[in-house]
């Protein structure tokens, strides 16, 4: 795609944004930046394009639509903000980063999206790839913004995405060589607005794929069983329950790929280093890709274990006075929480509460299970969490102000063999900047904790 002279318009100016910007100036287009915050509010952004030539709108995204070619949205801004029906209006295309960048570079993608899990698998395709000694960019959903990495990679270069559903929906061409999708369930209600168009955007990850391409999905998500029906490439189901007739499947704790004609056992799954069923089923996602991509099974098995998991997603934090911290901030849906609570040993001491993305907590509190002996809630949902809790009969609830106070409330509630669980069900950005900073306080918060 022919970038040089067009005019371009970038909507948001953070993490993505500033990636976009660098990258389009470096391609020689002409760059209009609007944002509704500040020049003030984003002051850091500001210093690191301070080189650039760029036409900025900030305070409002009040921009004359009049010469512009193209939009690069940032992925978190919904697709029915006024600017974006004023554009669509005019004909004016409309993408996000991860589709500029599949348009810009001729390297192999590899796309990981799904509920729960993509983070995870993600990273550990970066390691597999890392083993393999081929050179590769994991990025998308993480790290610095992909179109900085495309702009500056090699030819053969592979690109690791993990791809959200924000993404996802403004894309149109982008077609990767192998997709992943790990699980849906509901999230992101408040910005998709159905839970079907959740799933539409979810279904783009393989959407433009053909024969010699390969889509990769849980064959234990019945949802993703019946999508998986109408796919055009190589499918590959993996299952941490069913024996497949072709696939990657779990038998008597052994990791099987079946080709259909053959299997062959690639190892013991409690040789995997990373805990819990879901890391299994990201284990399995992670040998459907290598199977995929024809690397050596030993090589699929020596990542396996040596792969000791990704920040914020059931971290070990410390152990006080035999009270274990985990933290698990990544949880910022009902159902990644689910899964650290099925993760970690009781009696846990959980720390939840966010956002609000409009999906109910019911299946979040039923899975307490008697694992949970006390809850600390905060944050935007801190009265609903706790009006369901209550609902279906648990009541040891406690509200405070931000993560030090749930960290101190926890500590005090806490005997000798419990564990403290951040795990909040819910997006960070009504009190934090991302999840990261989220995790990152609360791990300052149990530091301190030990320096008293
Ligand atoms: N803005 C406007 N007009 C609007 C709305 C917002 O100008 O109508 C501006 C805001 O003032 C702000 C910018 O747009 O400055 C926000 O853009 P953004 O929300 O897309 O944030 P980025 O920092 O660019 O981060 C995005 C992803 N964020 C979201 O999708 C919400 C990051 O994923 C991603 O790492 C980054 O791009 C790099 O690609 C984070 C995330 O939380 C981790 N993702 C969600 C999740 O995992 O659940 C999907």
């Amino acid at each position: 795609m022919k970038l040089k002279d067009k005019n371009v318009l970038i909507l948001g100016l953070a993490v993505s944004g500033v990636s976009t910007a660098k990258a389009l100036d470096k391609l020689g287009s002409r760059i209009t930046v609007t944002d509704m915050k500040s020049k003030e509010e984003l002051k850091e952004q500001l210093k690191g394009l301070k080189d650039i030539d760029i036409n900025y709108i900030l305070g409002s995204n009040d921009v004359d639509l009049g010469n512009i070619d193209l939009i690069v949205k940032s992925p978190g801004i919904p697709v029915d903000v006024p600017i974006i029906k004023a554009a669509l209006e005019k004909e004016i295309e409309v993408i996000t980063d991860i589709e500029l960048a599949y348009r810009i570079t001729n390297n192999k993608f590899i796309a990981i999206t799904g509920t729960n899990g993509k983070t995870t698998t993600t990273a550990l395709t970066g390691e597999l790839l890392k083993n393999t000694g081929v050179n590769c960019h994991v990025t998308g959903n993480i790290g610095v913004g992909i179109l900085w990495e495309a702009v500056n990679s090699g030819e053969e270069d592979i690109f690791v995405i993990e791809a959200s559903s924000f993404q996802l929906e403004s894309t149109k061409n982008f077609k990767p060589q192998v997709s992943v999708i790990t699980n849906i369930t509901p999230d992101h209600l408040n910005w998709h607005k159905t839970f079907d168009n959740y799933v539409e955007a979810k279904k783009k990850v393989f959407i433009n794929q053909q024969k010699g391409e390969y889509t990769i999905m849980n064959y234990d998500d019945l949802l993703l069983r019946e999508i998986g029906k109408d796919i055009e490439s190589n499918l590959i189901f993996f299952s941490a329950s069913n024996k497949l007739d072709k696939g990657v499947y779990v038998d008597d704790c052994q990791i099987i790929i079946n080709d259909g004609l053959k299997t062959k056992r690639i190892m013991d799954c409690r040789e995997i280093k990373i805990p819990g069923k879901h890391n299994l089923e990201n284990a399995l996602a992670l040998v459907s890709i290598g199977w995929a991509l024809d690397i050596d099974t030993e090589v699929i098995a020596k990542t396996l274990k040596e792969f000791e998991g990704v920040e914020h997603r059931i971290e070990y934090v410390d152990s006080i006075s035999g009270i274990s911290f985990y933290n698990d901030s990544k949880g910022t849906n009902p159902d990644a929480s689910i899964k650290a609570i099925e993760a970690l040993k009781a009696p846990i001491i959980l720390i939840a509460g966010g956002i609000d993305k409009g999906t109910g907590f019911e299946d979040f509190i039923e899975s307490f299970n008697n694992k949970v002996k006390a809850l600390i809630l905060l944050g935007e949902t801190k009265e609903k969490i706790k009006d369901t809790a209550i609902s279906k009969g648990f009541s040891n609830i406690y509200i405070v102000d931000n993560i030090e106070g749930a960290v101190n409330k926890s500590f005090e509630l806490a005997v000798p063999g419990d564990n403290i669980l951040l795990s909040p069900a819910c997006a960070s950005w009504d009190m934090f900047k991302s999840y990261e900073e989220r995790g990152k306080i609360f791990k300052q918060a149990v530091k301190n904790l030990r320096e008293d």
